[in-house]
């Protein structure tokens, strides 16, 4: 009946199996986690209840159970580039994403929605935030959003897709709304803006333009230390995996004969 995918199969056997994959094996430094009772508060924020009144505080007891500290300067917020984020972050072993978190972890990719008066979760359909902004999914992210911001410290980086059709900084969109309004000042040393174009795809947005000037305008107000660069290296580095022969992808090309061999020194 509603527009959205319905719940993931094996909803519980994947929440509790990302548990103990993320406290034995993808981040032991958080220490012992209750994972059914993790589980058991997930499930109690959505089920029996109308699927379209789920609010982010229902989600309290969940993050209370799986929270855990964010490492300084690893924070890394973004927007429309999800498989990079998950790719440069490298499961919170170069930066910790909030889906590096364990409450992030657990949500990432998943889908899922209760029905009133039942207490079984709805496989065929689940709203979507058109339908109606109170869904499950929706709030759960608000409510990490806003707890992965609230303990985000030191230099905070921020990646941004420039080829995104409205802009790389959109507004609405969970970084203005959720995240900006919870960074805690007084633990921010410094912002650092990345903003890479996909490789193939056009360039709309860069540093001091369009959106991302909105942007900048409005940290350097809150009284941020901001930084702002183009196609960041690092990460051009990595999208030139897929597409070597992109000319943004030349190694020093001026150590390199025409034919792509590298020249003797001699
Ligand atoms: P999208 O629309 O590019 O990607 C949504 C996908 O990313 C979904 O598969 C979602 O999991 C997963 N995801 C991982 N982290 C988040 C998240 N954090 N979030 C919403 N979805 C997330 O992403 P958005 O909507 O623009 O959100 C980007 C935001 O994530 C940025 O504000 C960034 O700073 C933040 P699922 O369970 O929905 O399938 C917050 C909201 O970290």
């Amino acid at each position: 009946k509603w527009k959205g995918e319905g719940t993931t199969l094996n909803l519980e056997s994947i929440v509790i199996g990302r548990c103990y994959d993320y406290i034995r094996l993808v981040n032991p430094a958080v220490g012992e986690k209750n994972c059914s009772e993790i589980w058991e508060a997930f499930k109690n924020a959505f089920i029996n209840k109308d699927p379209c009144s789920i609010l982010p505080k229902d989600y309290e007891l969940f993050i209370s159970l799986s929270l855990h500290p964010i490492p300084p300067n690893k924070s890394l917020f973004w927007e429309n580039n999800h498989l990079l984020v998950n790719s440069f972050a490298d499961r919170g072993r170069r930066y910790m994403s909030l889906a590096d978190t364990l409450f992030g972890f657990l949500g990432d990719f998943l889908n899922w929605c209760g029905q009133a008066n039942s207490t079984g979760l709805d496989y065929e359909s689940c709203p979507t935030t058109e339908e109606c902004e109170n869904n499950a999914v929706e709030s759960f992210w608000r409510m990490a959003s806003m707890t992965y911001a609230q303990h985000s410290s030191g230099v905070i980086h921020v990646l941004l897709n420039g080829s995104t059709v409205g802009g790389a900084y959109p507004q609405p969109g969970f970084f203005a709304d959720y995240e900006i309004p919870n960074l805690q000042k007084d633990k921010i040393s410094q912002i650092v803006i990345w903003v890479v174009d996909d490789l193939e795809g056009p360039d709309i947005d860069s540093c001091g333009t369009h959106t991302v000037k909105v942007l900048e305008n409005r940290l350097n107000t809150l009284g941020y230390n901001v930084t702002c660069t183009d196609n960041y290296k690092s990460v051009m580095f990595l999208l030139c995996l897929d597409y070597p022969d992109d000319s943004k992808c030349t190694l020093s090309s001026s150590v390199c004969s025409v034919d792509g061999s590298p020249l003797s020194d001699g």
